[in-house]
């Protein structure tokens, strides 16, 4: 898998009509697959439970939404994005081709969209190995290296307690992306902790693999009590 930095890999492509999107409101991002046949892609594998995950993050990795657009019958997408803050933000997406020349194949491939308006840059917060989200604490253990998969676990607490009634979350219980500082190269850690019948916690692991040296943005989401929770850090 590359670095989702590229609109275009072995023959498939990201097309949007879209370049500008508007600032301050929900808005729709539509979009398709081009095939290697030049055809729009409308067999998609599901994986972690979805055909098609869409994330956009702006260039100063603030603003992060994952989302789950939905398919015409003709192959194309709309993403239904919140409110978003002026600047130039990358669009992902992710999937698996289910026919043709590249089934099976995990494929990022991402484009840009300007949002207009004065654009406020967040500086980057420090690195941090933990954080804070809606009363929980994230933990990040594990040392992370440029280009060789580590095992890293994320671990959950609330009021000082480990955190057991995790639920699952597209089929794990905690969703790991990474977003590198500069370029916006993208990663995905894969679960290691499989879900079970009931409740997950206080600890899912993931093999992480972060293509190149730098700093990197992450961002966790779980559940519990059927909220969705995310906790950024870098
Ligand atoms: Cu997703």
């Amino acid at each position: 898998m590359g670095d989702g930095l590229a609109d275009a890999q072995d023959g498939y492509k990201l097309t949007s009509m879209t370049t500008e999107l508007p600032a301050g409101k929900d808005t729709a991002y539509k979009f398709q697959i081009m095939g290697p046949d030049g055809k729009p892609v409308t067999a998609f594998a599901a994986d972690q439970t979805k055909k098609m995950h869409f994330y956009a993050i702006r260039s100063d990795l603030a603003g992060f939404q994952h989302l789950h657009p939905t398919m015409a019958g003709d192959g194309s997408w709309t993403a239904g994005l919140s409110s978003l803050e002026p600047g130039t933000w990358r669009t992902y997406a992710s999937f698996i081709p289910d026919s043709g020349e590249g089934k099976g194949k995990d494929l990022v491939l991402s484009r840009t969209v300007t949002v207009p308006g004065e654009a406020k840059k967040t500086p980057l917060p420090e690195a941090a190995s933990s954080t804070e989200v809606d009363g929980y604490t994230v933990t990040v253990k594990g040392v992370l290296m440029a280009g060789m998969a580590h095992p890293t676990t994320v671990s959950i607490s609330k009021d000082g307690k480990p955190v057991t009634d995790l639920q699952p979350y597209l089929d794990t219980y905690a969703h790991l992306t990474a977003f590198h500082e500069g370029d916006q190269a993208f990663a995905h850690l894969h679960p290691e902790t499989e879900t079970k019948d009931g409740n997950g916690g206080p600890d899912p692991a993931f093999q992480a693999l972060l293509p190149k040296p730098g700093s990197w943005r992450m961002f966790l989401q779980f559940r519990t009590g059927g909220k969705l929770h995310t906790a950024a850090l870098t």
